[in-house]
C-alpha cells in the first residue's frame, strides 16, 4: 500500500516540482497586483466565521478499542494520542460513509448564525484529504464508498449562498506519509525527509486547492513550519495562484516573524488590550476541534456572543467550530447554540460587521465597538439604577437609543468627563443589550494617563501607548505582545505620564533584536529631556533584554510625554519593542 502511495507522491512531486506541468498547469510568479489592505478588506468586514473539523477521526469520535479521549482534549488528535498504525488509521477510514452530509445544510446553518465565511480541514494532522485528491489515493473519494467530493459541493454551496469558502490545510503535520512530521511511531524519524514532503504531498495538495475549488478566501495553515524560506514557498504558491486569497498567521513559524495576512492567536485566545496588527481567535464550541461523543461541555449563545463582542471590540475577528459526526450530522447541540447566536446577529449585526478596536478602556459593564460615526456600547451587566455610565470619550453625543428600537431615544447627560445614558428599568437582552451613541465625528479618546507604581515607577508597555506611522501593536505567540514594524522616524511610539514624585529616574529599555538589527540608533525623549540609544542584537527573534539608557531629572510633578522613535530611516525595523521602565533614583 505504502508503496503505491510513494509512487503517486513521487510522480505528483516530479509534476509538483515542475518537472512536467505541474497540476495546475504554469505556476504563476507571485502575484503583487493586490496590496495587502485590499486582500484583508472583506476579512475586517466580516468578522465571524465557522470552522469546520471534519475528517476520518470524526468517525472513532474519541475512542479506540476502549480507550478514551479525555474531555478536554482533542478528537482530532486520536492518532498520535493512541500511536495508531497508519494501516489501521486507513482501514478505519475506509469505513467513512457521511451519507447524511448536506452542504446546503452546512452552509445554512452558518448563514443562519451570521458567519460570513467557512473554514474547512482538507486535509488535517492524518494526512487524510477531504477531498479528491490526485496526490495520495488517502482521500475521501477513493478511499470510501463515499465517492464524493465535500468541498467541491462546500465551495458550491458557499459561493451559491454568498459565503466565503476557505480551507484549512495542516502542511507540515502529517501523520500518514513517511516524511511527514510527526508520525514517530510508524516511521524512523533519522530516515525522514521532509523537504520530500513538502514536494511531494504538501504543495501538490494545496495547489489543488487553490486550483479546482474556484476562488478561496483563506487557506489557514497551521502549526508552521521550520525556516522562513519553507513558508515562503507557501506564501508565493498561494499569492500565484490566487492573489487575493488570505494566508493566516500559522503558515510561518509561531515564534519568526508574521508572513501570512494576520495574525493567530492561540487557540480560544484573548488578547489583554488592543493588537494593531489584524488578529483572529479560533473557538471550539465545547471543548474538542473534532467530533467526541462525550464532550458535551458546550459554550452557551451568551458565552459566544460575549466573546465574539470582546474579540471584535479588541479588534480581532473570531472562527467558531463545529465538530460534525461522521455520518454528517452537526452535534445537534452546536446547532442550538448556533442559531441562538445567530438570532442575536440578526438584531445586532451592525454593531459587530465591519466595526473597529474601541477606542475606549475595558468598561465593567461590558465591551465596545466603533463604525463611523457610532459607538456600540454592548452591556453585558444591565446597571442596577438603569443609568449606563462611561468616560474618556471626546466626542459630543447627538443621541442615543438601544440598537434592537432606534424610534425609542434614551436621555443621555456628560458631568465633566462622565457620560450617563438613561435606560430602560430592565434589559432587552440578557447576554448583551447594544446601546447605540451617535456622535460627532470618528469616535475619539485621550490615550490614558499613566500614573506611578506604589514604588513610585514607570513601566511603560504596548497597553498604555499610541503608536504612530508603521509601528503596530502586534502578537506573537514567542513574542508575546510587542510594538515593532517601525523603521523610521516617522514611526514612535508615545505615553502620557503623571508625574507625581519629581525627581532623578533612571531610564531603562526592554526588546529583542535580530542578528543584522545592530548599530542602529533611536531617540527616547522624557518631556524635553532626550536620551539616545543603539540597538544591540539580543540574538536571534524574540530574545528579550533589558538595556540601561541612563538617567533624567524630572524638576517637577505635573504631565509628561514620552516617545521613542527611530533616530533614522532604516531598511529593517527598529526592534521587537517590550517595555520603557523609568525608575527614581533615590
Ligand atoms: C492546532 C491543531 O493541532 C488542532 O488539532 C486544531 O486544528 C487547532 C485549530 O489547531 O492546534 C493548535 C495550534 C496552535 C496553538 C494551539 C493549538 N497555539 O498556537 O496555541
Amino acid at each position: 500500500m505504502r508503496d503505491r502511495i510513494a509512487i503517486v507522491s513521487i510522480l505528483a512531486g516530479l509534476m509538483g516540482a515542475g518537472w512536467g506541468s505541474n497540476l495546475s498547469g504554469q505556476v504563476n510568479p507571485a502575484d503583487t497586483s493586490v496590496s495587502a489592505e485590499e486582500r484583508i478588506r472583506w476579512f475586517r468586514q466580516d468578522k465571524l466565521g465557522m470552522f469546520i473539523h471534519w475528517g476520518p477521526y470524526s468517525l472513532p469520535a474519541g475512542e479506540w478499542k476502549g480507550q478514551r479521549v479525555p474531555v478536554g482534549d482533542e478528537g482530532e488528535w486520536i492518532m498520535q494520542r493512541f500511536n495508531i498504525p497508519v494501516k489501521e488509521y486507513r482501514e478505519m477510514a475506509r469505513r467513512m460513509n457521511p451519507v447524511k452530509f448536506n452542504a446546503e445544510q452546512w452552509v445554512s446553518l452558518a448563514k443562519a448564525a451570521g458567519m460570513k465565511y467557512l473554514v474547512i480541514t482538507a486535509k488535517h494532522h492524518d494526512g487524510f484529504a477531504m477531498y479528491h485528491s490526485r496526490v495520495s489515493e488517502s482521500n475521501i473519494v477513493d478511499w470510501t464508498p463515499f465517492k464524493r467530493d465535500p468541498l467541491k459541493e462546500l465551495s458550491e454551496a458557499c459561493r451559491k449562498a454568498g459565503i466565503r469558502f476557505c480551507v484549512y490545510y495542516s502542511h507540515r503535520e502529517d501523520w500518514d506519509h513517511p516524511d511527514g512530521y510527526g508520525n514517530n511511531w510508524d516511521y524512523d524519524r533519522t530516515k525522514k525527509d521532509f523537504e520530500r514532503y513538502l514536494e511531494q504531498k504538501s504543495k501538490p495538495q494545496v495547489r489543488e486547492l487553490l486550483t479546482d475549488y474556484g476562488p478561496l478566501g483563506l487557506v489557514w495553515f497551521d502549526r508552521g513550519l521550520n525556516t522562513p524560506r519553507q513558508a515562503q514557498d507557501f506564501v508565493n504558491l498561494v499569492r500565484g495562484l490566487q492573489p487575493r486569497c488570505l494566508i493566516n498567521g500559522r503558515v510561518g513559524n509561531y515564534g519568526q516573524e508574521l508572513m501570512g495576512d494576520y495574525q493567530n492567536m492561540n487557540d480560544n485566545g484573548m488578547p489583554t488590550g488592543g493588537l494593531e496588527e489584524y488578529w483572529e481567535t479560533p473557538q471550539t464550541l465545547n471543548t474538542t476541534w473534532g467530533y467526541s461523543k462525550f464532550d458535551q461541555q458546550w459554550k452557551t449563545a451568551g458565552n459566544v456572543i460575549q466573546r465574539l463582542v470582546e474579540i471584535v471590540g479588541k479588534g480581532g475577528n473570531y472562527l467558531l467550530n463545529i465538530g460534525p459526526m461522521a455520518d454528517g450530522t452537526i452535534p445537534p447541540p452546536s446547532v442550538a447554540v448556533l442559531e441562538k447566536v445567530g438570532a442575536w446577529m440578526r438584531k445586532n449585526g451592525d454593531s459587530i460587521y465591519g466595526t473597529s478596536a474601541c477606542p475606549l478602556a475595558e468598561f465593567p459593564w461590558g465591551r465596545c465597538t466603533v463604525k463611523g460615526e457610532k459607538v456600540y456600547l454592548h452591556v453585558f451587566s444591565w446597571p442596577a439604577d438603569a443609568v449606563l455610565r462611561l468616560s474618556g470619550l471626546n466626542n459630543q453625543v447627538r443621541s442615543a437609543y438601544l440598537l434592537v428600537d432606534p424610534s425609542r431615544e434614551l436621555a443621555v447627560s456628560r458631568e465633566n468627563r462622565v457620560i450617563s445614558v438613561a435606560l430602560p428599568a430592565k434589559s432587552p437582552d440578557e447576554d448583551d443589550t447594544v446601546v447605540v451613541l451617535d456622535v460627532s465625528g470618528p469616535p475619539n479618546a485621550d490615550p490614558p494617563l499613566i500614573t506611578q507604581g506604589s514604588d513610585s515607577a514607570f513601566e511603560l508597555d504596548y497597553l498604555g501607548a499610541v503608536t504612530a506611522g508603521k509601528a503596530v501593536k502586534r502578537f506573537n505567540r514567542d513574542g508575546k505582545f510587542h510594538i515593532s514594524k517601525w523603521t523610521g522616524p516617522e514611526d514612535s511610539i508615545t505615553w502620557r505620564l503623571l508625574v507625581s514624585q519629581a525627581g532623578t529616574y533612571k531610564v531603562s529599555i526592554r526588546y529583542a533584536a535580530r542578528r543584522d538589527w545592530g548599530q542602529s540608533k533611536y531617540v527616547v525623549a522624557i518631556g524635553p529631556q532626550s536620551l539616545t540609544g543603539v540597538v544591540e542584537p539580543t540574538g536571534d527573534w524574540y530574545q528579550y533584554k533589558t538595556f540601561d539608557l541612563g538617567v533624567v531629572k524630572i524638576a517637577k510633578a505635573g504631565e509628561y510625554k514620552v516617545a521613542i522613535w527611530p533616530a533614522a530611516a532604516s531598511d529593517h525595523y527598529l526592534m521587537y519593542f517590550q517595555s520603557l521602565a523609568l525608575e527614581p533614583v533615590l
